[in-house]
């Protein structure tokens, strides 16, 4: 059975049994008062808009027998995974490994780094453990999707430019088709969000396809 969801630049086709949710780094650090993306200065409400329509679009994914996939970006407590530069960056104080609001900054197994409840893996879903941007860089992703059959990606998650936009290209140049939820996705900053949307989606979806929780909830349902 094959589906079509509106999208830009053209009707996103799939099949459900060849389909996966990809949620990204909904993590308290990113998402929440007071975790490691507040702390650098930056607005969280952008990117809490997102809780909504991923719980949404996870619900409609499980009822429908999806793969459901989930990211946590996050390093050994022993930083040994971390390379120097990611170490590095930033401002004293406010780097990967020390101490946050939400505990150690990034650290596997600290409270910060949990996903937000809402969006909590259910029982069976994969999650990924990521070491950086990109969900398939030093992971096992690609293994977890080849060995299901997968070849289209709905994509949600944080933050748009940064680990969003790796994974889509990253899963581009390894021959998966992904729909980038405009809704489920965020940025700290707007303009990078708009623009990174419209970058996917350029040239004919150089790198993706961009549609809405909305459409793919509707063609599941
Ligand atoms: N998950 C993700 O996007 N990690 C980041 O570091 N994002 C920023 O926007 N900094």
């Amino acid at each position: 059975m094959e589906l079509h969801v509106p999208a830009r630049p053209a009707p996103f086709r799939f099949r459900p049994r060849a389909a996966a949710l990809l949620v990204i780094d909904m993590q308290g650090d990113f998402l929440l008062p007071g975790g490691f993306g507040e702390a650098l200065g930056n607005d969280v409400g952008e990117l809490q808009r997102t809780i909504a329509p991923t719980r949404a679009v996870l619900d409609a994914a499980r009822a429908a027998g999806l793969l459901v996939v989930h990211t946590r970006e996050g390093h050994r407590p022993d930083l040994s995974d971390c390379p120097p530069a990611k170490r590095a960056h930033g401002r004293s104080g406010l780097r990967i490994g020390e101490p946050g609001p939400r505990g150690r900054i990034l650290v596997r197994g600290e409270a910060g780094w949990d996903i937000v409840p809402e969006l909590a893996p259910g029982p069976g879903e994969p999650v990924i453990d990521k070491p950086g941007k990109g969900a398939f860089h030093a992971t096992d992703l690609e293994a977890v999707l080849r060995n299901h059959g997968i070849e289209a990606l709905f994509v949600a998650g944080v933050t748009t430019e940064v680990c969003v936009q790796s994974t889509v290209r990253e899963a581009n140049d390894r021959g998966f088709r992904c729909l980038v939820l405009a809704d489920c996705v965020a940025s700290y900053f707007p303009e990078y969000h708009r623009v990174t949307l419209d970058m996917i989606a350029a040239q004919g979806g150089i790198a993706g396809s961009v549609g809405t929780s909305a459409d793919v909830i509707a063609a599941l349902a």
